[in-house]
C-alpha cells in the first residue's frame, strides 16, 4: 500500500483531499493544485464552496486568478460532501479548533471531520491532521475513528500530524516557503506524509512522533502568549515606576543577542495565540499538572482591557470629566494591525467595558465596517472627521493600522490614550497618554 501511494504521489496521479477551506486549507489546496495534483476541497460552508467553484477567492493571501486557473484546469473543485473524498488518496484536515464558552477545547470540528472521513476511508489513504490541538489528539481522536474494520495504521492506511503555520497577510512567509513540521504515527506514515508535502512546501521538518509535532506548534504559540504576557506585566510595573516601557523595550532591543522584543498592548487577540496555549494547559490538567506560565500569561493578557479603561478613567479625571456620558472613539478594532479579523480582539472588550459604564462609545476601523456586540447588537464603523475628533472627550488607539494619519489625529483630538505607541514621538494639539 505504501509503495502504491508513494508512486501515485511521485507521478502526480494522487488525488488530494483538503477538509476545511479556510485560511489554512485554501492556500494548501492551491499549492497542491499548482504542483499539478487534482485537489478536492470539502467545506461545510456552502458559500465558500460556491465561491471557489465560481473561481473566486475569499482568502486575502490567495488571488482569485489563481483559484480561477486551477478550477478551469480541473485541478481544484470544492464540495460540501465529504463523500467526494472517497476518491482521494490523501486528506489534510484543516478545520478550526476554537474554545468552548467554558474556555476548554472544542474538538467537535475535528471529530466531525474524522467521522466523515471514516465513512469513506479505504486502503492506501493518507490522513494528515493540521489543526492546532493538544498532544495526543491524532492518536486518541483520529486513529480510532479511521481504522474501521481491519485497516492497520502504517500498513493499510497512513496517519500524520503537521501543524499549520499560516500567518494571514504575511507579505514574506506564505504556505510554500514556511517550513512544515511533520510527525507520523509510524515511520511509514511519516515517509508518505513527507513525500506528499514536499510538493507543496519547500522545507519539510520531520519529527519522531505525532505528539512531538502537536507539541511543536503549541510551543511556538505559547512562546508568544507568555512573552506578550510578560511584557504586558512589564508595562504594568513601568506604570507603577513612572518609567516609559516603550523606551525601555526600544533600548533593550539594542542588545544584539539573547533578547527578542515583544510589545505591550490592549490585550491578546486572534484565533491562535490566546487559544492554542489553553489546549496545552487543558491537556496537562488531565495529567494532574498545572501549566502556570500559560495560566498566568492568560490572566495578565486578559486583564489588559480593564487596564486600558483605567487609563481612560484617570485621564478624564485629570480634566474633571466623568467616564459616564463621555464621548469616546476607539481607533481600530481588528486584533492586530492591517487586517480585518476581530476574533478575540481586545477592542471588543474595551468597547463593552466602556459602554457598560455609560460611555457614548463609537469606533473607526477602515478594515472592519461593523462588529457584533456581546448583547447581539451591531455597531458600525464611523467616519473619522475633524469634527468627530474635536467633539470626542477621548480617543483610544487600540489597533495601529498603518493607514491611520497619526499627525492629523493628534492635531484634531483633545485626549489620546495610545495603547500601541502608534504616535511614537509625534506631537500635536492632543494630550497623549501611552500605555
Ligand atoms: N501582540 C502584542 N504584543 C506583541 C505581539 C503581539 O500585544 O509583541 C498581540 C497582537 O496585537 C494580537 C495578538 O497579540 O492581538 C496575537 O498577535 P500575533 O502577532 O501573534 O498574531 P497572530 O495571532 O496572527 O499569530 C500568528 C501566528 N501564526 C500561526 O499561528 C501560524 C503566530 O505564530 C505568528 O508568530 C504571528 O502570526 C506573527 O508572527 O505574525
Amino acid at each position: 500500500m505504501k509503495q502504491q501511494l508513494l508512486d501515485r504521489i511521485e507521478n502526480h496521479t494522487a488525488v488530494i483531499g483538503i477538509a476545511g477551506l479556510g485560511y489554512v486549507g485554501l492556500p494548501l489546496a492551491v499549492e497542491f493544485g499548482k504542483a499539478g495534483y487534482r485537489v478536492i476541497g470539502v467545506d461545510v460552508m456552502a458559500d465558500k464552496v460556491a465561491k471557489i467553484n465560481n473561481k473566486e477567492s475569499y482568502i486575502q493571501d490567495v488571488p482569485a486568478e489563481v483559484v480561477a486557473e486551477l478550477v478551469e484546469k480541473g485541478r481544484l473543485s470544492a464540495t460540501t460532501d465529504y463523500g467526494a473524498l472517497a476518491e482521494a488518496d490523501t486528506i489534510s484536515i484543516c478545520v478550526p479548533t476554537p474554545l468552548r464558552k467554558t474556555r476548554d477545547p472544542d474538538m467537535s470540528f475535528i471529530i466531525n471531520a474524522a467521522d466523515a472521513i471514516a465513512g469513506i476511508v479505504h486502503p492506501g489513504l493518507l490522513i494528515v491532521l493540521e489543526s492546532t490541538t493538544y498532544p495526543g489528539t491524532t492518536e486518541e481522536i483520529i486513529v480510532p475513528r479511521v481504522t474501521t474494520g481491519d485497516l492497520e495504521v502504517g500498513k493499510d492506511i497512513f496517519v500524520a500530524f503537521s501543524p499549520e503555520r499560516v500567518d494571514p497577510g504575511n507579505p514574506v512567509y506564505q504556505t510554500r516557503n514556511t517550513p512544515k513540521v511533520i510527525g507520523g504515527v509510524t515511520p511509514a506514515c511519516l515517509e508518505v506524509a513527507k513525500a506528499l508535502y514536499r510538493n507543496a512546501v519547500d522545507t519539510v521538518v520531520p519529527v519522531s512522533s505525532t505528539a512531538a509535532a502537536e507539541m511543536v506548534k503549541l510551543l511556538e504559540n505559547t512562546f508568544r502568549a507568555v512573552n506578550i504576557g510578560m511584557v504586558n506585566e512589564m508595562a504594568l510595573m513601568c506604570d507603577k515606576l513612572g518609567v516609559d516601557v516603550w523606551e525601555v523595550i526600544e533600548a533593550a532591543s539594542t542588545k544584539p543577542f539573547g533578547f527578542m522584543p515583544f510589545y505591550p498592548g490592549p490585550g491578546l487577540g486572534g484565533h491562535c495565540i490566546p487559544i492554542d496555549p489553553l489546549y496545552l494547559s487543558w491537556k496537562l490538567k488531565a495529567l494532574n499538572y498545572n501549566a502556570r506560565f500559560i495560566e498566568l500569561a492568560s490572566e495578565i493578557n486578559a486583564s489588559m482591557p480593564e487596564f486600558v479603561v483605567g487609563r481612560v478613567v484617570d485621564a478624564l479625571n485629570d480634566e474633571r470629566k466623568a467616564l459616564k456620558g463621555s464621548k469616546i472613539i476607539v481607533l481600530g478594532v481588528a486584533y492586530k494591525r492591517d487586517i480585518d479579523d476581530v476574533r478575540e480582539s481586545p477592542a471588543l472588550d474595551i468597547i463593552h467595558l466602556l459602554a457598560e459604564r455609560g460611555v457614548e462609545v463609537s469606533y473607526h476601523d477602515p478594515y472592519v465596517p461593523s462588529i457584533r456586540l456581546e448583547d447581539g447588537g451591531r455597531m458600525e464603523s464611523v467616519a473619522l472627521t475633524e469634527a468627530l475628533l474635536g467633539a470626542a472627550d477621548c480617543v483610544v488607539i487600540v489597533t495601529d493600522h498603518r493607514c491611520f494619519d497619526w499627525q492629523w489625529i493628534l492635531d484634531n483630538a483633545g485626549l489620546v490614550i495610545d495603547t500601541r505607541n502608534a504616535a511614537k514621538k509625534l506631537a500635536g494639539k492632543a494630550r497623549v497618554i501611552k500605555l
